[in-house]
């Protein structure tokens, strides 16, 4: 189903048409309104009026995390607070969240998108949609709701967490989809099952997941245990949140990319050359109708590869293969996006530990867990046992209060994690999606 015939299926001239003129307003009102953009646009020797074509879209400088970080938290939007209606966050590489801020009209875009998402899963305003992520700084929450209201569905604004709750209202209140991370679908698949709950005969038939990385093996095992058809759903803060692209029901290959809103490119991670489609390479978002907070160029850090042909379900629009990777090392843990740096300045802002931890993250039936390992100096080493408990104790909190993460923490003894020569490998993720 389509929810806008008329933008969906846009013949390819018209919408390339259409995004440059949206690309020549955007670029010219970055120029005008943020000094970041003013400068950056001058220092790669390019104004606005030298945009004429998508192609010269290549001579703009690309915008990354850093420079968010470097203007935060309001730095780079273009319209004053009076006309922001809501900011959402998610987090940095370092303590400060990425924070992002939406007008009046950027949430109705975000919520349009995310309707038409729902409809390319075949959802209708007959459907109860049972929303399971986060409310709150997250954008998950909050996008799928409105984009459910937008569509005229009925949505159980449930959130994370309480899991007994939640296979309770998924039996009592009947909704016919859900909107979690693809690990929480699981998990709610095996907490159902092993309450006596036949989770397969639930009225669900829809479930779209996203926010973190996942791959076939998971879809069929998710399609199985909820008797569902399970869908990718992409997007990132930064851009607007979730429905930046999505998978139609009738293809269910690849996520086809909302262009009338954004330009997509792949370029190679370590050159920052624009890559031919079909290449695997690191995704680059241009938002062209954002009001608040429009990016140019930005890196988004995923990898994935861009497809051109045309989808059976008659969207134009290309298709990004599922992510396949980060170019960066930031790590997707129940669903809480988290960098080892963040972890390491949160240990190193304790005394008595070493600068040498490691990061094991793994997966426990369908729940991601994160073994922090942290040498500590000798004189702690040999204390009573309670002080090093009570030393792990704060440490688990400190992560938790800080990156939202819970870990298990375990200190051992000076010099007994390994040593690197080059980049050390600080992280090992047994995960297998
Ligand atoms: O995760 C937005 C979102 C919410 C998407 C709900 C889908 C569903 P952030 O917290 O800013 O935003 O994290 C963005 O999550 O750069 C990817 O690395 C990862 N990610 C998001 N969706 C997928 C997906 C939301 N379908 C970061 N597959 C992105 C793989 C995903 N990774």
């Amino acid at each position: 189903m389509i929810y806008n015939q008329e933008f969906e299926t846009l013949p390819r001239e018209a919408l390339e048409a259409l995004q440059l003129s949206r690309l020549r307003q955007v670029v010219a009102r970055v120029y005008h309104t943020v000094g970041f953009y003013r400068k950056a646009f001058d220092e790669a020797g390019v104004t606005p009026e030298d945009v004429n074509s998508l192609d010269d879209l290549r001579r703009l400088p690309f915008t990354c995390k850093q420079n968010l970080r470097d203007n935060y938290p309001f730095g780079l939007f273009t319209v004053p607070m009076s006309n922001i209606v809501r900011v959402h966050a998610s987090s940095g590489t370092t303590g400060k969240p990425t924070v992002v801020g939406y007008t009046k009209r950027d949430i109705e875009t975000w919520a349009e998108l995310m309707a038409r998402s729902y409809a390319a899963a075949g959802l209708t305003s007959n459907d109860i949609i049972h929303n399971a992520y986060g409310y709150g700084l997250f954008t998950g929450g909050l996008g799928a709701h409105y984009g459910a209201e937008k569509l005229g569905a009925s949505v159980i604004p449930m959130s994370g967490g309480s899991t007994k709750k939640q296979i309770m209202l998924l039996q009592d209140f009947g909704p016919t989809a859900i909107c979690c991370t693809p690990s929480y679908a699981l998990y709610l698949a095996e907490a159902g099952a092993e309450m006596g709950v036949d989770m397969k005969s639930l009225r669900l038939r829809v479930g779209i997941f996203g926010a973190e990385p996942w791959g076939e093996r998971i879809r069929a095992e998710i399609e199985d245990k909820l008797n569902i058809m399970a869908l990718d759903i992409y997007g990132l803060s930064e851009v607007m949140g979730p429905g930046v692209a999505i998978e139609c029901a009738e293809g269910r290959n690849g996520l086809h990319v909302f262009e009338d809103h954004f330009i997509v490119e792949i370029i190679d991670p370590v050159t920052g050359e624009v890559l031919p489609y079909g290449e695997a390479g690191e995704l680059v978002f241009t938002t062209i109708t954002k009001e608040a907070f429009p990016l140019i160029r930005y890196r988004s850090k995923d990898i994935s590869r861009l497809m051109p042909e045309i989808c059976r379900c008659g969207r134009t629009f290309v298709r990004m293969e599922r992510i396949t990777g980060r170019s960066d090392d930031m790590l997707i843990i129940r669903g809480v996006n988290v960098y080892p740096s963040q972890i390491e300045s949160v240990l190193m802002s304790i005394e008595g530990l070493e600068p040498h931890y490691q990061l094991i993250v793994d997966r426990e039936g369908s729940l991601d867990t994160l073994e922090v390992q942290v040498e500590v100096s000798e004189d702690v080493f040999s204390d009573e046992v309670r002080a090093l408990q009570n030393l792990e104790k704060r440490i688990t909190k400190d992560i938790k209060d800080i990156l939202g993460v819970t870990s298990i923490v375990k200190l051992v003894e000076a010099k007994t994690l390994e040593r690197f020569e080059g980049k050390a490998q600080r992280v090992i993720d047994k995960r297998e999606i």
